[in-house]
């Protein structure tokens, strides 16, 4: 029952509800040699079932896909490789970056017809198998190629309208193939560059923005999944993001992972470096009610050997739950005191003492 009538008669989506740490999912691209044009390759190819048993081994209960890694061809047979691996698929999502020449130049918000045609063809298939034989719970666009790499290459207003048309005739097909007890809730995922240099969309506003130009009637399934590292990129705050997507009802998956700041795509463990980071966006997730399976997107380390395949992903579980023990130290009443008279200073000494555990 991805979508129900809420009190108000408007379709919302219904996730599968896990208590907040009991569920996590991970991509079968979060394993793997790793190497790239900077770095040595580090770690041994394995094969599906290896990596699903990575997946269940550092605390997963459920699997993402592309489609370039599952085919919908094959998607029976990867189907029983994961139910033998004790898993479900929550996620999955088209490869409109790397698939072919043809995302080159974008997707959805493409300049070319045919690029934009064949990304809803890509999309349209993907949500099938999902929906078919995945039995998956989110269907996430990262926007991936859509925006431009310098001036005069797009029109802007086109770019942001052709990709608001393209996912509504996605969603328009789905309705009309599945209905919407069985329509999958479409997660944009926005990143504010790489593959492209600049995004779009690049954040959780211009992808609410870009959801605001759809038909009404279709806007209720299509919301976000918001990812901490594409966050720092763009110089926000992983949890406000969080929290203008909740505002707005729209915060339909997560993808959490660690990052330094205004740099490239670290795909770092969740906590990682920062965190405080980690701790906050646990504590937002809690305040806005997040009770659903917990996405994790990270890579192994640059220096990861073939015995800490899935080191990232474990240190990620381990850090959430870590997150929710110090989050647990907040007292809301404490907290909420402090908010509405402004105290900064207090704020901050709470958050020092949280965060470390002294009283100071
Ligand atoms: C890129 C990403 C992607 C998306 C994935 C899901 C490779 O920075 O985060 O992971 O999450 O394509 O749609
Ligand atoms: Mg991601």
């Amino acid at each position: 029952m991805p979508f129900n009538k809420d009190d108000a008669g408007r379709w919302v989506p219904v996730f599968p509800r896990h208590e907040l740490g009991t569920a996590f999912a991970a991509g079968v691209w979060n394993i793997g040699p790793g190497g790239g044009r900077f770095a040595p390759a580090m770690r041994p190819v394995l094969s599906l079932e290896e990596t699903l048993a990575g997946l269940k081994d550092a605390g997963c209960t459920h699997v993402e896909f592309h489609d370039t890694e599952a085919e919908s061809a094959d998607a029976e047979k990867i189907m029983a490789a994961v139910n033998n691996a004790g898993l479900k698929v929550h996620m999955c999502t088209a490869n409109l970056f790397k698939r072919g020449p043809e995302f080159a130049n974008g997707n959805f918000g493409s300049p070319v017809a045919a690029t934009r045609a064949e990304s809803v063809r890509r999309t349209k298939d993907y949500i099938r198998t999902g929906i078919e034989v995945f039995g998956a719970q989110v269907y996430v666009y990262w926007m991936s190629s859509n925006g431009f790499g310098g001036p005069f290459q797009v029109n802007y207003k086109d770019l942001y309208q052709q990709t608001a048309d393209g996912l509504s005739e996605v969603v328009s097909w789905m309705l009309s193939e599945y209905g919407p007890e069985r329509a999958l809730p479409i997660a944009i995922e926005p990143k504010p560059n790489e593959p492209v240099s600049w995004g779009a969309p690049a954040d959780c506003g211009e992808t609410l923005a870009v959801i605001s130009l759809m038909p009404d009637e279709l806007r209720p399934f299509v919301g976000t999944n918001l990812e901490t590292c594409h966050s720092l990129m763009a110089g926000k705050r992983y949890a406000a993001e969080l929290g203008l997507a909740a505002a707005a009802g729209k915060c339909f998956y997560v993808h959490l992972n660690g990052g330094t700041g205004l740099k490239f795509d670290e795909d770092l463990a969740f906590g990682d470096n920062d965190f405080g980071v980690a701790v906050e966006s646990v504590h937002t997730l809690q305040e806005i009610g997040y009770d659903t399976v917990v996405g994790i997107d990270v890579q192994p380390l640059s220096t990861d050997t073939a015995a800490q395949q899935n080191a990232s992903i474990a240190r990620s579980v381990r850090n959430f739950r870590r997150a929710r023990e110090v989050a647990a130290r907040i007292d809301a009443a404490e907290l909420n005191a402090l908010r509405a008279r402004a105290d900064r200073a207090g704020l901050s000494e709470l958050y020092a003492r949280i965060l470390s555990g002294v009283d100071g």
